[in-house]
């Protein structure tokens, strides 16, 4: 990368920018009968449809041009080689390692990652099948029925995405649950309907000192000891995954009930890793192997094919496109896949603690926009809510459609009516409806003229509004790998053309050292002055509404 390719590359886009500033999706379409098959391609199981985008031929090439600049290609070799591009935690990033199911050399510091990698999953394999088997038995001799997960952040929020999508595949008389926030009605609400004789947690923690999942853990095996009375208990209903074997042995659960990760696996890259047991005991080993296949065909897929014509690289930079060049502020994932509800989510963090950074990997302020804001929830609950906004609001939303050809559920006709919608949202945001059209249609319908335009603004569909298509067969767990894959490659692309570290988080340390400071304050009773006014009006606040309620109480 040469700062001048790069400023050039930039350049043109914008001349570009300016020359198509009139750009017209349905004429487009109007002009092109092969616009789909020109803007969409098919990789590991997804077929992906950019054709409904403010782009042409030549916006395409001017946005390659952008990435090649930028040396996407030597920085794509140098992640997949274990080199280490966090430099602000000086670590190399390796979760496609995870998911190497081709056996490619993958080295770090010299030494080959897959044996590891190979050891933990034959030993989540073992544990697994003892745990369907029944031969993992509770504190009575009973087997285990209910898995839950005590973890926040990347040790949640991917194992909760992924176990709700694959729920179709879980096993007969298995179920899991999730705890995160420290908010302890997130515990106890949990815990109601649970057994204690037939619940397995799994502790998942890569540093094992994150206060909220601590906090969690320690109650959860309060609430186990309470009722097995017996300290042997816990090594029957806890296991942990993480990366900090001491503080495991500390929690006082057995180093073989602990399954291990690396620190060259992020937080929110990790649920191809241990952190996906919980995964694993919902639909067994065989299964989370082929979520592992999935990962890696796209991982393939994305180190092998040319820019052109690869996926995660054509999202990336349609992104680009949008927030640098037409200034989008954010992005809407809309899943028509109830199975994905959680998807949104997920990737808020993938995207949004990867790209919402502001300096440069060498520390300078960005010259552009970078990551957006992502936000979504499933189609077609949306129509029925946000989505007046996307059609006729005044801001530019690029909008991601997911859909499945296939229901893992389905009913009469109902699943037909769900792509439906999903089709139709896409070829609405692109068509819109013109003035004369909404008039058309309302003095059609036997409404006077002087109402008839007096209402027919209202009924204007600017259109020219852009989306993408990601179709596949049915959500089964290759497909599910290859779709986050998918994600995570994109993000680290738009990461690139930024220059910024996709890898290390410090925007969460802050509220976090504050939080620490301010427990004690809530916790005593005096007058504090040592903070801001909010601060301190908010705690004095909360002691003051304490004392009402102890009052009342009394
Ligand atoms: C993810 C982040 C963050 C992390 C949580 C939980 O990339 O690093 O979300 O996963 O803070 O951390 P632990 O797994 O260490 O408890």
């Amino acid at each position: 990368m040469t700062r001048r390719n790069v400023q050039d590359a930039w350049s043109q886009l914008e001349a570009h920018r300016a020359r198509v500033a009139e750009i017209d999706m349905r004429r487009l379409f109007a002009e092109d009968p092969e616009r789909f098959s020109v803007f969409s391609l098919a990789a590991a199981g997804i077929l992906f449809d950019y054709s409904r985008h403010r782009v042409t031929r030549e916006t395409m090439a001017l946005l390659f041009d952008l990435v090649r600049a930028c040396g996407l290609r030597e920085r794509i070799d140098a992640m997949f080689r274990g080199e280490r591009i966090n430099p602000t935690e000086n670590r190399a990033v390796l979760h496609t390692a995870l998911r190497n199911r081709c056996g490619r050399d993958v080295r770090l510091d010299g030494q080959p990652v897959a044996p590891l990698v190979e050891s933990v999953l034959l030993r989540m394999r073992s544990f697994v099948g003892k745990v369907h088997s029944g031969e993992w038995k509770g504190y009575t001799g009973r087997r285990m029925t209910d898995v839950v997960n005590i973890g926040i952040g990347g040790s949640d929020l991917g194992p909760v995405m992924v176990s709700q999508a694959l729920k179709p595949w879980w096993q007969p008389g298995m179920r899991a649950h999730f705890v995160s926030n420290v908010d302890p009605s997130h515990l106890l609400e949990t815990l109601a309907g649970l057994d204690a004789e037939t619940t397995l947690f799994v502790v998942a923690s890569k540093t094992f000192t994150t206060a909220e999942t601590m906090m969690n853990a320690h109650a959860a095996r309060n609430w186990l000891l309470d009722q097995a009375s017996d300290e042997s208990a816990v090594a029957r209903h806890f296991v942990a995954v993480s990366t900090n074997a001491e503080r495991v042995a500390a929690f006082g659960i057995h180093p073989d009930n602990m399954f291990g990760f690396w620190d060259w696996v992020g937080g929110r890259y990790s649920v191809w890793s241990a952190v996906g047991l919980p995964v694993a005991l919902m639909i067994g080993m065989d299964l989370f192997e082929q979520f592992l296949d999935g990962g890696c065909a796209m991982d393939e897929h994305f180190r092998l094919a040319e820019f052109e014509s690869s996926m995660p690289v054509i999202m990336a930079v349609l992104g680009i496109w949008y927030n640098d060049f037409w200034g989008a502020e954010t992005h809407a994932v809309l899943p028509y896949d109830q199975y994905l509800s959680r998807f949104p989510a997920y990737l808020q963090q993938l995207d949004m603690e990867s790209n919402g950074k502001s300096v440069t990997r060498d520390g300078k302020p960005v010259a552009s926009a970078t990551g957006p804001i992502v936000w979504g929830e499933p189609g077609t609950n949306g129509q029925h809510a946000f989505y007046q906004l996307i059609h006729q609001g005044t801001r530019i939303i690029p909008c991601d459609f997911l859909m499945a050809a296939c229901s893992q559920r389905p009913l009469g006709d109902q699943h037909e009516t769900l792509l439906a919608n999903g089709i139709a949202q896409g070829q609405a945001l692109m068509r819109g409806k013109t003035h004369d059209e909404a008039l058309a249609e309302l003095l059609a319908a036997g409404m006077g003229r002087e109402a008839a335009e007096a209402l027919a603004p209202h009924k204007v569909f600017a259109g020219n509004r852009p989306s993408s298509t990601l179709l596949y067969r049915e959500l089964d767990p290759f497909t599910l790998g290859s779709l986050i894959a998918l994600y995570e490659h994109k993000v680290f692309v738009q990461g690139v053309v930024w220059n910024i570290n996709s890898f290390d988080q410090w925007g969460v340390e802050l509220g976090k050292q504050l939080a620490t400071a301010l427990q004690r304050d809530l916790a005593g009773d005096c007058r504090i002055q040592e903070h801001d006014a909010s601060t301190n009006g908010l705690i004095d606040t909360i002691h003051a509404l304490r004392r009402e309620l102890t009052d009342d109480q009394d």
